[in-house]
């Protein structure tokens, strides 16, 4: 090969090697353009292994044409390969990517449900002032839930027309949480001041105002010098706390056997304050009932009822929400329809 022959192929394989590699359309094909433009057979091969057999003034001339002619095609190589790298990668983003300008899916959130709202604002009215939470079992024994209590042995709360028995003789489903304030006073000494949430159970017809499962607050305080006067500033204190500060009370005497006296607690509506409407008739709603602790009560838990005296409430917990969000049937909070659900949150 002669220096003139070396010179026409170089210029050949720059023309063809730069048609070459405009033309390739995936880096494989790039590859194969450098194999057979710059590889061990490649044509600019032959011219660099003839250079040895040419004249110093040939060799020198043919030797700098092909580097040059090495550095363009080396540096459209690299252009083109990175062209389409890039390329390539837009296509991987428009295949598999993720449009992250896309709203999100957003996924549908739960919320509390209308009691539990009820039972945590009454309880947190209570720890506010200093009770402590106190929860117990749900199956009793005929002490902690009746005999305890000073409820007499033929009471009709204890025939099986009333309370929900199990199998197993002796052991019911409690009729009250009062079962939890009788464990609490056996397990410690006074002062005593604890409120006690809790589902309870009775054997009975659901109606509209109604349910054989329904859910309570009870408190319990006991202490030396704790007088009715306590009692009914307590009851005040709460009314105000969940029906607004304008809300006053009134105590009717009742009976119950855990306690004496007892009252019935109403306070003055909500709605319209103490006027008269739909919601409560005659301007009061009746709310909870309450008392003084039965001394029998108190000796019952091994304490001195000389020394010490207490008051209890209880009130149940479908009663505080039927008012507070004028719900017409006790069982819509039993039956969990999302319909009435998603108005206190749920979507
Ligand atoms: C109501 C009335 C009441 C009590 C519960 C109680 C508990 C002990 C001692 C004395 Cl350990 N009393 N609890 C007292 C009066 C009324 O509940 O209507 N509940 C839904």
């Amino acid at each position: 090969m002669d220096a003139a022959e070396a010179i026409q192929i170089l210029d050949v394989e720059r023309e063809r090697g730069l048609a070459l590699i405009d033309e390739a359309a995936s880096l494989e094909e790039l590859e194969a353009a450098r194999v057979s433009l710059l590889g061990r057979k490649a044509r600019f091969t032959e011219v660099q292994k003839a250079l040895g057999g040419l004249a110093d003034e040939d060799r020198r001339t043919v030797g700098k044409l092909a580097n040059e002619t090495r550095a363009v095609l080396n540096a459209e190589l690299q252009a083109r390969g990175a062209e389409l790298e890039r390329a390539g990668e837009a296509e991987f983003l428009e295949a598999d990517g993720v449009d992250v300008t896309l709203p999100g899916r957003h996924p549908r959130s739960g919320s509390l449900h209308p009691l539990s709202i009820v039972e945590n604002d009454i309880v947190d009215t209570f720890t506010r002032m200093g009770y402590v939470v106190a929860e117990g079992p749900e199956i009793e024994d005929d002490w902690h839930n009746f005999e305890a209590l000073n409820i007499p042995p033929d009471h009709p709360a204890r025939t099986m027309k009333d309370s929900l028995y199990l199998a197993i003789p002796g052991l019911l489903l409690r009729t009250e949480t009062s079962a939890v304030q009788i464990r609490t006073m056996e397990s410690q000494d006074p002062p005593v001041y604890i409120v006690v949430p809790g589902r309870v159970f009775r054997r009975e017809a659901a109606d509209t105002t109604h349910s054989s499962v329904f859910h309570q607050v009870e408190c319990l305080a006991v202490d030396e010098g704790l007088s009715f006067a306590h009692l009914r500033g307590t009851l005040e204190a709460f009314a105000r706390a969940m029906f607004g500060p304008r809300r006053r009370i009134r105590l009717n005497p009742t009976y119950f056997p855990f306690v004496e006296p007892g009252a019935e607690v109403e306070v003055s509506c909500f709605t319209c304050d103490g006027v008269g409407c739909k919601v409560c008739g005659n301007g009061w709603i009746e709310l909870l009932g309450s008392g003084m602790v039965h001394p029998n009560v108190l000796e019952n838990c091994g304490y001195d009822s000389e020394r010490y005296t207490g008051f209890a409430f209880g009130m149940g917990i479908e009663r505080v929400a039927i008012l507070r969000y004028e719900i017409p049937d006790m069982r819509m909070l039993l039956d969990t329809d999302i319909r009435l659900l998603a108005q206190f949150g749920a979507a």
